[in-house]
């Protein structure tokens, strides 16, 4: 009774691998033949080109409810486009696996399977905001492949020469088959993932030097401002080691943003359309823009994601044209409430008219720190409204302003259950020490960054444990559209502390203690620390 299991059970493990390498293999076809898909769509024009595993991913992005992505952006932080890839590639080997068993079986279910996964992929890339023909064309031709392939390996390796009708590889007796036959179809297998791998990573490099903006950014010549501002005193900072500078390092910027990958956009190419309801709509190109009036101005940018204490807020002197004015050149007609912007990538973003017409230094941003704009943070225009979260103001990668209501439309994060008017908050953090640290007894220096863009800020207080608060030193003020930095010197004592902080804008409100999450207008409530002093 016992003798038979084991070729069967010998059979099954061969199927079972067999199968499972075979669908496996042919994924790697499909995601190898999407990227190629992709590179041939870009050399044959397409402007917004798509592997389907990227268009799969992004989906997924856009299908994320906003907690979720709340949740998402929380842990992984930037990497988190990573982390979701990561996701996409794992489902596809699971799916691929169980396809290429399935199809030893039932190939006509396994095809459907397959099919459905292309199909899928197809799906994905049609419902992207800019749906094109880089979007479909590679997403159609990945399912194609792995069909194909499925199909025609699972059927070779059933021939009876190969591994048996039953899938019965391994030690059966050397007269039955062909060996030519066997290593002819090892050898295939081979050579189809040798080549799924070539082709696949050759693609993504090829359209990674075709499909990059990097070369076309480096060659613009940023001009001047007007009227240049000038370089900040020392003391905006207070000189506490480990305080982050006043300004942010574009390399330390936070990023936030729904492009699983950075959109590429041609400044030769590019042009922002002012249109809606205005009397003389009008287009403006990149050089355009560079020839207009440009003005320097310190700003801060927050995420309305960004938790107490947290990290997605940063300090920049950007340089750009004054938005004011082109709205009035475009002529706003009584009733438009809303500015709807729309980036390159399909991102919508509400910000309310009054704002950027109200004196505030509104602006599209075409440098940052002094360089030409990263392409992360929006090259080659991005959208900056001083006092407003970023989501409601500060459209990388944009090319269209529509004037409308925000009845009518509203834009994607308020779709997402966003607030559709959203100023930043006040707050306040405390960065050096950092929390948990165990430091000497004796003066501990204190220090952190405040904020409550546009109307500035006036006081810092700090308190230790249920102590009184006590009245922090200011860094000096720059303007009060941008953070500004505080500093402490406590005396502490042995044990264990809390650290809290907080502030006063600039029109005499004290931050709420009151705690509310980020959605939906953004957090409020005090940071603290734990610190240990021995
Ligand atoms: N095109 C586009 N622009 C966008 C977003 C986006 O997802 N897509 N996110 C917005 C949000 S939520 C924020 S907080 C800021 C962040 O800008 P940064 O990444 O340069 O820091 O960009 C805004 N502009
Ligand atoms: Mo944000």
């Amino acid at each position: 009774m016992e003798a038979p299991k084991e070729p069967q059970a010998e059979a099954r493990r061969a199927a079972w691998l067999v199968g499972g390498f075979i669908g496996l293999l042919a994924a790697a076809v499909g995601v190898a033949v999407g990227e190629l898909g992709a590179a041939v769509s870009v050399e044959l024009g397409a402007s917004a080109p798509n592997a389907p595993v990227v268009a799969v991913g992004q989906w997924a992005i856009d299908l994320t409810p906003a907690w979720l992505k709340e949740v998402a952006i929380r842990n992984f932080g930037s990497h988190d486009k990573t982390a979701l890839l990561t996701g996409v590639y794992v489902t596809i080997a699971v799916v691929s696996v169980l396809a290429g068993v399935l199809a030893r079986r039932h190939l006509a279910a396994a095809t459907g399977l397959a099919a459905a996964f292309g199909l899928f992929g197809l799906i994905a890339a049609l419902t992207r905001p800019v749906v094109g023909f880089g979007g479909w064309f590679p997403a159609l031709l990945a399912g194609v492949a792995t069909v194909v392939v499925l199909r025609s390996l699972t059927v070779w390796s059933q021939r009876e020469s190969v591994f048996g009708a039953a899938g019965t590889a391994g030690a059966g007796e050397p007269g039955d088959r062909e060996p030519g036959d066997r290593r002819r179809f090892l050898l295939t297998l081979l050579g189809t993932g040798a080549g799924a791998l070539v082709g696949g990573f050759g693609s993504r490099a090829w359209l990674d030097s075709r499909y990059n903006v990097a070369p076309a950014r480096a060659a613009v010549v940023l001009p001047e401002a007007s009227e240049p501002l000038p370089a900040l005193p020392a003391s905006v900072h207070p000189n506490v080691p480990d305080l982050e500078p006043f300004f942010t390092p574009n390399a330390q910027f936070y990023r936030v943003d729904t492009a699983l990958t950075v959109p590429q956009v041609d400044p030769r190419k590019w042009m922002l359309r002012i249109h809606g309801l205005v009397d003389r709509p009008f287009e403006v190109s990149f050089a355009d823009l560079l020839r207009m009036p440009l003005e320097e101005h310190d700003l801060t940018l927050t995420c309305v994601s960004n938790t107490i204490g947290g990290p997605y807020c940063g300090n920049a002197r950007w340089l750009g044209a004054p938005l004011a004015p082109l709205l009035r050149q475009a002529g706003v007609r009584a009733g438009a409430d809303q500015i709807l912007s729309t980036s390159f990538d399909g991102m919508t973003i509400g910000t309310p008219v009054e704002a950027v017409l109200d004196g505030r230094q509104a602006m599209l941003a075409v440098a940052m720190n002094g360089q030409t704009l990263p392409v992360e943070h929006g090259f080659p225009c991005r959208m900056l409204v001083p006092g407003l979260y970023g989501y409601v103001s500060a459209t990388k990668w944009v090319v269209d302003l529509e004037l409308t209501t925000f009845a009518k439309d509203a834009g994607f994060w308020v779709g997402e259950g966003w607030a559709q008017q959203a100023p930043v908050k006040t707050a306040s953090r405390i960065d050096v020490p950092g929390t948990g640290a165990s430091l000497q007894a004796g003066t501990v220096v204190v220090a952190g960054v405040a904020w409550a863009t546009h109307r500035g800020v006036a006081g810092v207080e700090v308190q230790v444990d249920k102590g009184p608060w006590v009245t922090a030193e200011l860094a000096a003020s720059d303007t009060p559209d941008t953070w500004r930095q505080w500093s402490y010197a406590w005396h502490a004592t042995a044990g264990q502390h809390t650290l809290t902080v907080r502030c006063t804008d600039g029109t005499g409100t004290l931050q709420t203690p009151v705690i509310q999450d980020t959605l939906p207008d953004g957090a409020t409530g005090y940071h603290s620390i734990q610190v240990t002093i021995g």
